[in-house]
């Protein structure tokens, strides 16, 4: 609360100074009226419960932002849609927290309320995904991760695999399931496959498709595109819900995944779960997404509660587990 006190105090002090009302002198009565040891009210607005990620996610944040660690948490579930993200964000406004934190679902539309959140003094920090507003300056951090280096990582394997396979000429034929739209994971994962599929001529979408991060859409679009056509090299799902979701309607219809012959399977996140696919070969490559970010959140609060500065963007450290070098022992280790 340092911060925000710090700034109500220089807020009160030039709205006093300069425009002459009570309004400055009241917000300071207001703050020294809360008891010293009181927690760290932060509001948060999680933006779903779409995947097993998003659920480690939250409870990350629940677990870390609790009431023995001195925090009041207030958590709000948008299930996925913005205007609710927005509506939470203008209560914890009016609720006058101290720290506002949200997973935005998109990266647009964002700039008003932030505003808002500014106009009022309550510093917000941005997780998982990220936002583009044109001034930085809204909001006071970013912690998430580098989608773009994920998807890199997904083609690059993809581009040596082949390669040893002497794949170079012949078509690969590859099935583009997306996330949801407009979400960073969704554009950075996205971009790497453009990328990848420009400077290898032979690589070719057959269909892409929405799987907006479910292993129920993905499903579905997986299930449709297979009456079309079965003559399928590659799936890039852009998360585990979405890879197991289209390994179901494959080996319904038929299909086997695996990189002997049989389709290769592309996911992200790396959750227990979508491990346990790689382990079993029908995910070949799995690009690990960090979802354990509650603990970085705490930090950057308690950097801001000391008046320190902190660093605008954390990217956090994340690997990638393919079917040849994953263990049992890897999966059982993690947290999520
Ligand atoms: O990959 C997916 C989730 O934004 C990183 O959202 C997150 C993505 C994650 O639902 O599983």
């Amino acid at each position: 609360m340092k911060t925000k006190r710090a700034l109500i105090v220089f807020g009160s002090v030039i709205v006093t100074l300069l425009a002459g009302c009570g309004r400055g002198a009241l917000d300071l009565a207001e703050q020294q009226d809360k008891p010293e040891g009181s927690p760290i009210v932060v509001g948060f607005s999680q933006v779903g419960a779409e995947s097993e990620w998003r659920v480690a996610n939250s409870e990350s944040m629940k677990s870390t932002l609790s009431e023995e660690n001195g925090y009041e948490l207030i958590f709000d579930d948008a299930r996925n849609e913005q205007e609710n993200q927005i509506r939470a964000i203008r209560t914890f406004i009016q609720q006058d927290v101290d720290y506002i934190v949200f997973s935005p679902r998109v990266e647009t539309g964002w700039t008003s309320i932030l505003q808002e959140a500014r106009d009022a003094g309550i510093p917000v920090i941005v997780i998982d995904r990220d936002i583009e507003v044109e001034d930085r300056s809204l909001y006071t951090a970013y912690i998430g991760s580098d989608f773009r280096k994920e998807g890199e990582t997904a083609v690059a394997w993809l581009e040596n695999l082949l390669q040893k396979k002497g794949r170079t000429e012949n078509p690969v034929r590859i099935v583009h399931i997306q996330g949801t739209i407009g979400s960073s994971a969704q554009i950075g994962r996205t971009a790497a496959l453009e990328d990848a599929l420009e400077r290898n001529p032979n690589w070719q979408i057959v269909k892409q498709e929405l799987g907006d991060f479910t292993r129920a859409k993905a499903y579905e679009v997986m299930g449709a595109i297979l009456k079309e056509t079965k003559d399928i090299d590659v799936v890039y799902c852009e998360n585990d819900g979405e890879a197991l979701g289209a390994i179901d309607a494959m080996e319904e219809a038929g299909l086997s995944c695996n990189t002997e012959g049989g389709v290769i399977v592309i996911s992200f996140d790396a959750t227990k779960l979508g491990l346990s696919y790689c382990l079993q070969g029908k995910i070949a490559l799995n690009v690990e997404c960090n979802p354990l970010q509650g603990p970085y959140v705490a930090e950057i609060i308690q950097q801001l509660e000391r008046g320190e500065t902190v660093e605008p963007v954390k990217h956090v450290e994340e690997t990638a587990f393919d079917c040849f070098t994953i263990t049992k022992e890897m999966i059982e280790g993690r947290g999520y």
